[in-house]
């Protein structure tokens, strides 16, 4: 590579301070953006949320997927759910719920969070493109029972843009997760939604309490602004 490129990107604007990255060991982390989730008339809907509250996320989660791909940074997406005989689905875990609205019931879109269905897959504005990296998960946090450690670290992974829904859930187990194995993260607040919007205010807030105790917030806008700026304008790969 020959470049006029800057590597390092900076966001000044984050919270609670600057934060500064380096694009070749960052990862973009898209949790749970699935039909069960976001469509209307699927399963969160039918548990009585406003899945609008979720929706807001997708334009501008897009942008910033597009303007990660460019920049060479893997994006990685991960979908809630389980094997089709609820094996890996804890017994205490299939209990919780509406009755009848419960872990691999018939929902509108197929047996809810049940992987295969369609309900369970990513939503085609964010579909995953070739050799991108779906991470299926029985957990809340991507870690948990999955091969997410072990990709990160082959690929020399130390950072984490985290995206997808819901805040206060898995989002935030996710994020817990990765701190407690040292990765650095930075939550991108208008990429991340939850059904309750005083979850979603005070699960962001917590991420950069105390000096941030478990990472960095900030807009997407700004994202896409430092990663922009590592984009290479004359190099030849
Ligand atoms: C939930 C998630 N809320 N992806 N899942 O059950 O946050």
């Amino acid at each position: 590579m020959t470049s006029t490129q800057v590597r390092e990107a900076r966001i000044p604007s984050a919270s609670p301070s600057e934060f500064t990255f380096d694009p070749e060991t960052t990862a973009l982390l898209v949790i749970d953006m699935q039909r069960d989730f976001l469509l209307p008339g699927g399963f969160g809907e039918s548990l009585g949320n406003d899945v609008g509250l979720l929706r807001c996320v997708i334009e501008p989660l897009a942008a910033l997927v597009s303007v990660a791909r460019d920049a060479g940074i893997p994006v990685i997406h991960t979908r809630e759910g389980h094997l089709p005989d609820l094996s890996d689905c804890p017994p205490a875990k299939l209990r919780r719920g509406t009755p009848s609205q419960r872990i691999g019931d018939p929902g509108a879109f197929g047996r809810i969070l049940v992987r295969g269905e369609f309900g369970h897959d990513i939503i085609d504005e964010l579909k995953p493109i070739e050799g991108e990296t779906v991470i299926d998960k029985p957990g809340k946090g991507a870690f948990y029972a999955t091969e997410l450690s072990d990709i990160l670290a082959g690929a020399g992974i130390t950072t984490l843009l985290v995206t997808g829904v819901t805040t206060e859930v898995c989002v935030h187990t996710t994020v817990r997760e990765a701190n407690d194995r040292g990765y650095e993260c930075l939550v991108v607040t208008d990429c991340v939604g939850s059904y309750f919007p005083e979850f979603h205010r005070v699960g962001l807030e917590m991420i950069s309490a105390q000096g941030g105790i478990f990472g960095w917030t900030a807009p997407s806008d700004d994202v896409v602004s430092a990663l922009s700026a590592t984009v290479p304008t004359s190099a030849t790969r």
